[in-house]
């Protein structure tokens, strides 16, 4: 008797652990790190009180007052199409990741504009990476649809991989072909979120996967885009448990755990 009774707290306890270990995971794994920044120094730098940052801040505070629900902005002082650009035109172009529009959105561009202001201090251009959210200031547009493929970045998960690397990596390989499949069927949907994910069993190991581009590309460039980061730099986090790509336009991640809201 004694011994039935002295389990049932621990039963208690698993049942409580078993309730708490899922939502304890997910939620430890959502950071919002400071990935990367390259400040374009071609461009230049403005002065305090100028034209270009009174623009600056009013694109800035218009994004602001933006609800972000799609995850995207682009604002400047001047009318679309962005053709024959004035001199001192600033402009802002934020994405945030698929699970963090909104308030989430919100709280990323306060970060990131303050990681900008930071890291790259009154220059006119630069791009900050962080894990919720890509923000990019300028003194022109590309225009859409076109492919910025500008500072390119890698940042692999410093953890190796372990056991059959060979299957892992031809394995990972085949479900970045999916996820990229999926990107394609995106972009023919006209616009919409260029946003897709996975997950996939690799042994006993689960492998999650991320693939995003801003809002700008249209049809097929977003897939472009990934194909070309994740291809062109074949060897990037390679033998290791994770890896982030980059550019200005797209960014994709991979990790053995889950990353994103569900
Ligand atoms: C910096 O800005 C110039 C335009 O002034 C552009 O041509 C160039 O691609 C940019 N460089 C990077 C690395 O973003
Ligand atoms: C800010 O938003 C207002 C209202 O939508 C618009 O008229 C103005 O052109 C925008 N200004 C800038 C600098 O983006
Ligand atoms: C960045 C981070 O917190 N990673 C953790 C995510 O969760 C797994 C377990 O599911 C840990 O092993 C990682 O360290």
């Amino acid at each position: 008797m004694p011994s039935i009774f002295g389990s049932v707290p621990i039963l208690a306890v698993v049942a409580i652990q078993l309730l708490l270990i899922p939502s304890v995971v997910s939620s430890l794994n959502i950071t919002n790190e400071y990935i990367h920044h390259a400040c374009n120094n071609t461009q230049g730098k403005y002065k305090p009180g100028s034209v270009f940052e009174k623009n600056l801040n009013i694109a800035l505070k218009n994004i602001s007052a933006f609800n972000l629900h799609k995850g995207f902005a682009l604002d400047s002082n001047m009318n679309r199409p962005y053709k024959n650009i004035p001199p001192d035109t600033a402009f802002v172009m934020l994405q945030c990741r698929g699970d963090s529009y909104g308030s989430k959105c919100h709280s990323c561009l306060a970060t990131a504009l303050s990681g900008l202001r930071k890291k790259c201090p009154r220059n006119k251009a630069g791009t900050i990476w962080y894990d919720q959210c890509t923000l990019d200031i300028s003194t022109y547009s590309a225009g859409d649809t076109r492919i910025l493929y500008d500072n390119y970045f890698c940042k692999e998960n410093p953890k190796d991989l372990s056991g059959d690397t060979n299957m892992f990596i031809k394995k990972k390989n085949d479900f970045t072909e999916k996820l990229l499949s999926e990107v394609k069927k995106l972009g023919k949907n006209g616009k919409g979120p260029l946003y897709a994910t996975g997950e996939t069993m690799i042994g006993t190991k689960k492998l999650y996967g991320m693939m995003q581009c801003t809002d700008e590309l249209y049809e097929n460039g977003c897939y472009v885009c990934l194909d070309w980061i994740i291809y062109e730099h074949p060897l990037c986090g390679r033998e290791k448990q994770g890896v982030r790509y980059l550019c200005r336009s797209c960014n994709a991640r991979f990790e053995l755990y889950p990353f994103l809201r569900t």
